[in-house]
């Protein structure tokens, strides 16, 4: 055993994490909308496997379980997304129905003496702002902050953590550069317009949220790389200069510091974009906030490469690539790094000295198999062990970490991949939905416990 839960603060939250439509499905239930995933799903060939969320692990349904599930577990807390088309209806009034899940939902939560961690918007943009113009234009700002109002007003009573964003590059650059994810666009270095329109969106709602609950806890949530050369040429400095600005720096310059990295914009060819956008925005984006959220997977290791032409999440540094350093890889291709988490806590922590980070994900993609002792997933049981190692280290050199996420808790709806990758610590069988705890949900536990 090379961790155990005594050697981080006794305070220290530790977690499981979910998203609404990964795990929710009730799609079209108690007066949901369309959200752009619900649109995109149905576009031949945007799904590997063919798959849809409509249903996904009917957590809507059987949430008291699932809450039941983290409550064996041994967590405190848990970290979940609201749909924006769940609570708030196109014509901008709220939905009693949707609302009342939440309701319910944290309720029972709070019951079980697990904190809520309230992600805003995990990435289902509502179909009919998109039709609008979606995050490239300006006004989804503000339609967020009205949504953001209606749910912190209905649930706040039950919520004191908020996370503003789930991961804005990927709503910027996987949703409007790449196209992999909804709304499946596919626009180059346009889609850094999105970056500024979600970054407006996380600042205005941090605003919002502190005139209605000036106690609540706020934060974001960035995915961040740890980012390594792949040899001292000059080309490959410069190719992990882009690549970290691109997924590091054009995040975490703007929410902490109150700045966009001029290379940043300058790779992109949007400097002029950005000078035109009223000089207050950079204020809002910088609210003060309570913690960081980090989503950390994997490290890359960059080189300059040639680019093929095809659509790219990496605008303007379209030809940087990744190199095979040969380290283990999850089924998801990322390289195992468990090292690296520490690299992006000491970034972040360069940033905002002092301010509070969590890791609000972490986990792996293997494919899993039953066998005679059920779901015997020693690869994610040994990726999650070394993260949370690697996390001890974080805090023994003083890094100010205080919490820690799985993800997932259980098998979901993996995006681009639907179900054909699973990260959940706990098993769930699509056809009857039956959970079961895997070796890694066990491992967790048992280190939760204390008996490590
Ligand atoms: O499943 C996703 C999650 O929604 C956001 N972060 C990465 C996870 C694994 O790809």
């Amino acid at each position: 055993m090379t961790v155990t839960r005594n050697e981080f603060p006794a305070d220290f939250a530790w977690g499981t994490a979910t998203a609404s439509y990964q795990v929710e499905g009730a799609v079209a239930e108690d007066g949901r909308t369309p959200s752009i995933w619900d649109t995109f799903v149905r576009i031949p060939g945007t799904v590997a496997d063919g798959t849809v969320g409509d249903v996904a692990a009917d957590h809507y349904h059987r949430f008291a379980g699932d809450v039941a599930l983290m409550s064996e577990l041994g967590v405190n807390a848990y970290r979940f997304s609201i749909s924006w088309s769940r609570v708030l209806r196109p014509d901008g009034e709220p939905n009693p129905a949707g609302i009342d899940f939440y309701r319910r939902l944290l309720t029972a939560v709070v019951e079980r003496g697990i904190t809520p961690y309230a992600t805003l918007y995990h990435w289902d943009l509502p179909q009919h702002l998109e039709d609008a113009g979606g995050w490239l234009s300006r006004d989804t700002a503000d339609a967020f902050v009205r949504y953001v109002e209606t749910a912190v007003g209905a649930l706040g009573d039950l919520v004191g953590n908020w996370i503003t964003l789930n991961e804005p590059w990927c709503s910027a650059f996987l949703g409007y550069a790449s196209g992999h994810h909804a709304p499946g666009r596919r626009l180059g270095s346009e889609s850094s317009h999105a970056v500024h329109h979600l970054l407006l969106a996380h600042g205005l709602a941090v605003a919002a949220i502190r005139r209605l609950q000036p106690d609540a806890r706020l934060g974001i949530s960035l995915n961040l790389y740890s980012i390594r050369p792949a040899s001292d040429s000059a080309q490959d400095q410069d190719a992990a200069r882009r690549i970290d600005g691109l997924q590091n720096r054009l995040f975490l310059e703007p929410v902490l510091q109150g700045h966009y990295p001029a290379d940043v914009l300058a790779d992109l060819g949007e400097q002029e974009w950005f000078a035109d956008q009223p000089s207050a925005d950079l204020e809002a984006i910088n609210a003060p906030i309570d913690f960081l959220g980090i989503n950390y997977y994997s490290r890359h290791t960059a080189t300059a490469g040639t680019w093929d032409g095809s659509p790219s999440a990496n605008p303007g540094s379209e030809f940087v690539e990744f190199v095979d350093t040969g380290a283990p890889k999850t089924q998801m291709g990322w390289p195992v790094h468990p090292d690296g988490i520490v690299d992006v806590l000491r970034q972040a922590g360069s940033y905002a000295p002092g301010l509070p980070l969590m890791i609000t994900e972490n986990g792996a993609a293997y494919p899993d198999q039953s066998g005679p002792d059920g779901f015997d997933d020693v690869e994610r049981c040994d990726y999650i062990e070394q993260h949370i190692a690697a996390c001890r280290d974080a805090v023994r050199d003083g890094l100010p970490l205080v919490g820690y996420f799985v993800w997932s808790l259980i098998d979901n709806f993996e995006w681009g991949w639907g179900f054909s990758r699973r990260f959940g610590i706990v098993h769930v069988d699509y056809e009857s939905q039956q959970r079961t705890v895997k070796t890694s949900g066990r491992w967790y536990a048992a280190f939760l416990a204390g008996g490590n």
